[in-house]
């Protein structure tokens, strides 16, 4: 079975749901700390846990014979400067924990996520190599940061099979963001379609790497099924397909709201923003396992609001 930790998130909820298709419902157990949030999840098995609650989580992997976590649960940037060792002890104590289950208990797969906040503000910012400069200022992207060393680790030395992909901003209508960065590039359609104006927490000219959902869960999966031997990065592969800047986002919802109207008021989160990249060079995801991007901004745009305005939470 496929155990899905913080399956009611951004991510969490659009991951379950394509598992779901693909495994179906008898085989994929969503869980997450929020009871609520899991009635979501009519087609699969779904049972509340606690990350952090170690004995729970092991018996709900041995009891239910569980081979695969996705493990995604976890505090992100802006959410995380709120509270930075919450952050830290639940990012980080998370990803060790069902790293030693892999281990003990020998798991076929572990996907964990990680994030362009792991490169800092002196890291080259166009174009970001897989390999460079990396000096996070968030406590998110620190422990991104440390939690590819500890993925790496537990490769080479326990043969665990973990698998990470460094997401850029995630954008879909299925789902709300959680406390990040670049949750008003979300936020933005939402205010379109209600008919209201748009305040950007992001100065209108700070771009950053985007990705629409659809592409996000296509990349998660390919690499999940690539064959081992094709997965030679075992930190974390950087993956691109969009950069776009507030500006650029709210032009291209304005073709189909031309009423619309967008006003700028940069707060703590243009400090994170401005440490992140514009772009990334996704060359080895491209090489190692065929990553290629099929959505730009207008194609994200048009089909988010196609789907929205009738989309029920
Ligand atoms: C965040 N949405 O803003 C997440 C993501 C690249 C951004 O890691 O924290």
């Amino acid at each position: 079975r496929i155990l899905i930790i913080g399956a009611a998130g951004q991510l969490g909820s659009e991951l379950t749901w394509a598992l779901t298709e693909l495994y179906g419902g008898d085989n994929v157990i969503a869980t997450d700390i929020n009871p609520q949030a899991l009635t979501k999840f009519d087609y699969c098995q779904s049972r509340v846990l606690d990350v952090m609650d170690k004995d729970a989580l092991k018996k709900l992997v041995v009891d239910q014979q569980v081979k695969q976590i996705y493990h995604l649960a976890a505090v992100l940037s802006a959410t995380g400067e709120q509270n930075p060792l919450f952050a830290w002890n639940l990012n980080m104590d998370s990803l060790i924990f069902v790293l030693e289950l892999a281990k003990e208990l020998k798991l076929d797969k572990i996907y964990w996520p990680s994030s362009i906040a792991v490169f800092g503000p002196n890291t080259p910012k166009v174009n970001t190599p897989q390999y460079c400069v990396k000096e996070p200022n968030t406590v998110y992207g620190i422990s991104k940061q440390a939690g590819e060393r500890w993925c790496e680790y537990y490769f080479q030395k326990f043969g665990v099979d973990v698998r990470s992909l460094r997401y850029p901003g995630l954008i879909g209508y299925k789902s709300l963001p959680g406390g990040g960065t670049t949750d008003y590039a979300v936020d933005i359609y939402h205010k379109a379609i209600a008919g209201e104006h748009f305040v950007s927490f992001l100065k209108e000219d700070t771009y950053l790497p985007m990705m629409y959902m659809p592409d996000a869960i296509k990349a998660t999966l390919d690499l999940m099924h690539a064959p081992k031997e094709q997965v030679l990065i075992r930190s974390s592969y950087n993956v691109g397909a969009i950069s776009f800047s507030p500006k650029e986002i709210f032009e291209s919802i304005r073709l189909h709201y031309p009423d619309f109207t967008i006003s700028y008021e940069p707060d703590f989160r243009q400090n994170i923003a401005d440490g992140w990249p514009d772009s990334v060079d996704d060359t080895r995801a491209r090489q190692d396992w065929g990553w290629k991007p099929q959505y730009g901004l207008q194609e994200m745009t048009d089909d988010i609001l196609k789907h929205l305005p009738t989309f029920t939470f």
